[in-house]
């Protein structure tokens, strides 16, 4: 089966081997890395993409009050060798009162402007309170002054489109969903990856045969997947994927383009439970969800991912 797939997908690929890079692309990670173990595929894709070069990680961000979140996002960065990420958490890690967002001020702060892409992949609290937040001694600008400066796109895997009802967006707090949707700044763009997507896509075949043996990439789907199968759906990985290379920057791994905007106009609506829908407005022109282009399938894009997953820390090539 697994020859099977890999064959159709090297075949709707059209490799091509090329390897012309350019300057690495800042990015931060906010992540809930506690409900589903496609987070910890998102940190693989962001960890490899950032050692080939084509990734700048500047800081990975904890949404979920756990205390074992900066602790598992730590170990993925330490196993790529990239244990010097700052990594950010709600804190006290056991208590639900303080938001680390010294973390974002900090990683914005001293960011060229108009250069990061904030990929959120949980839920997301620490973004709405960001917006939310007044100058302090880690900063002269708000939040909302900070992202509109430096911010170049946010990338969310929430909601379904065009509409629908979504885990990161209704699940745990919705009303920081809408905080976030309805008053994002105009001036900066922010694209949606919808459950539709990523839960078409598998990806993890390939960990048991083809891991190093000391892979928590490799532990962790076995452990959250279990009954001998590391195959999931692809939420998360595939928002970071194009967080990273956007609509053209697969070219650089030497692959067609998998992904497009579904629409041009418009922007999204999102009610108190967290249910969205997408209101199209000529008037709105920075907002945008994301599907699979024409003749990519949803296999196309999973041995994509799975090449990440698998990749060995000591590799510095991107695939
Ligand atoms: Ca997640």
């Amino acid at each position: 089966m697994i020859a099977g797939f890999l064959l159709t997908a090297y075949a709707a690929l059209s490799l091509i081997v090329t390897t012309s890079l350019s300057s690495p692309k800042p990015i931060i990670i906010d992540t809930d890395i506690y409900s589903d173990v496609d987070d910890v595929g998102s940190l693989a894709v962001a960890n490899v993409l950032h050692n080939c070069g084509l990734a700048d990680l500047r800081g990975v961000v904890i949404n979920e009050r756990s205390k074992y979140g900066a602790l598992a996002a730590n170990t993925i960065n330490t196993y790529f060798l990239n244990g010097d990420i700052p990594i950010g958490a709600i804190r006290p890690l056991s208590d639900d009162t303080f938001f680390d967002k010294y973390r974002y001020l900090d990683s914005l702060g001293s960011a060229q402007d108009n250069s990061i892409t904030i990929i959120s992949i949980g839920f997301l609290t620490n973004i709405a309170e960001l917006l939310e937040s007044p100058p302090d001694q880690h900063s002269s600008s708000n939040g909302r002054e900070l992202i509109s400066s430096k911010v170049k796109e946010l990338v969310v895997m929430g909601g379904t489109y065009p509409a629908g009802w979504e885990f990161n967006f209704g699940g745990l707090d919705p009303a920081s969903t809408k905080a976030v949707v309805e008053n994002w700044p105009a001036n900066v763009a922010i694209t949606y990856s919808g459950a539709e997507l990523g839960g078409g896509i598998y990806s993890g075949y390939l960990l048991p045969t083809h891991s190093p043996p000391n892979s928590p990439i490799l532990a962790a789907y076995q452990w959250y997947v279990g009954r001998g199968s590391t195959v999931r759906e692809s939420w998360d990985p595939v928002t970071t994927l194009y967080g990273i290379l956007g609509l053209d920057g697969f070219q650089k791994l030497g692959f067609k383009a998998p992904l497009v905007f579904a629409n041009s106009i418009g922007y999204n609506s999102v009610l108190d439970n967290g249910t969205n829908s997408w209101v199209y407005d000529s008037k709105v022109t920075n907002q945008h969800w994301l599907e699979l282009a024409d003749g990519v399938t949803n296999s196309t894009v999973s041995f994509l991912l799975d090449q990440f997953l698998v990749h060995n820390p000591l590799d510095s090539r991107c695939i």
